[in-house]
């Protein structure tokens, strides 16, 4: 059970540290599906440099993505700065303070073909200490084409290589003097416990950064979308070109080893205090 005061149990929580991932039910009222449907339209017509369209030559189900566009849609500001999803990261990553670092999101027409290919999301992250993934779905999805996850494999402490989403999923040139990381390991050889879940809407998904995670298109009839937010600790530092693909929001005046603070990561949640974005 739940004290009056907290949205996850201690259970959660252990899920959550063990696992590596943790669905969360019916926990987002639907006025924030409806404000990040919103945003998202807006972060369409008005897209970032980010954005990128990964759709397969030859398919026509079209495959899009954007980040680091908050700053420009007033409804992904509102959203993280008074839904409940700091509070929850915060009990979940047992933090002091949480501010809010990045948004993204994901759509995938139906019959899309083009796959989010094994990664994690670490490697592509110029941040150390502690963190978190929310994955928000915006239309309801089946199991197939949730996001997948191989349990537990964020425990290692292990980084591999990460794909490039926009040069058809190849791994990222390395070069061998200076990376340590070697290739994503086959997550879909059979020795992975792998786990997905069919979602509804006010459901979601948070992670951390080293889980193994993919999804296989849209094999639906209807079009898939969702919103990504990342989420920081008061421990995060910047680990300035840990990769020469990782990225950072621009305009940041950070040098390396400084702890992320200011106005490009706005404090949204203290333990202390509770909710102080709005
Ligand atoms: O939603 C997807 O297809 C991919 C999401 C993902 O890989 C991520 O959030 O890191």
């Amino acid at each position: 059970m739940t004290d009056d005061k907290k949205l996850l149990t201690p259970e959660e929580i252990e899920t959550y540290q063990h696992d590596g991932v943790i669905c969360l039910r019916n926990i987002l009222d639907q006025k924030w599906i409806d404000l990040l449907n919103l945003g998202v339209d807006r972060n369409i017509e008005n897209p970032s440099k980010h954005f990128g369209d990964f759709t397969k030559p030859g398919d026509d189900a079209r495959c899009i993505r954007d980040y680091w566009s908050w700053e420009n849609i007033p409804e992904y500001q509102d959203f993280f700065k008074n839904s409940p999803i700091a509070q929850i990261t915060g009990e979940l990553m047992q933090a002091e303070e949480i501010r809010f670092l990045e948004d993204q999101y994901f759509q995938k027409e139906p019959g899309s073909v083009t796959p989010s290919p094994w990664h994690q999301d670490q490697p592509y992250y110029e941040l150390k200490g502690d963190w978190c993934i929310v994955w928000i779905p915006l239309a309801p999805c089946d199991e197939d084409d949730s996001l997948s996850f191989a349990k537990g494999t964020h425990r290692s402490g292990q980084l591999f290589t990460p794909k490039n989403f926009s040069n058809d999923n190849e791994n990222y040139h390395i070069d061998e003097q200076s990376s340590p990381l070697s290739e994503m390991p086959d997550v879909d050889n059979g020795e992975y416990d792998i786990v997905s879940w069919a979602l509804e809407l006010g459901d979601m998904l948070i992670f951390h950064p080293r889980m193994f995670h993919s999804n296989i298109g849209n094999t639906g009839d209807r079009r898939a979308r969702r919103f990504v937010c990342r989420w920081i600790t008061e421990n995060v530092t910047f680990d300035e070109k840990v990769f020469p693909w990782a990225t950072m929001i621009e305009g940041h005046s950070l040098q390396h080893g400084d702890l992320l603070r200011g106005h490009k990561f706005p404090l949204i949640w203290t333990r202390e205090k509770g909710m102080v974005g709005a």
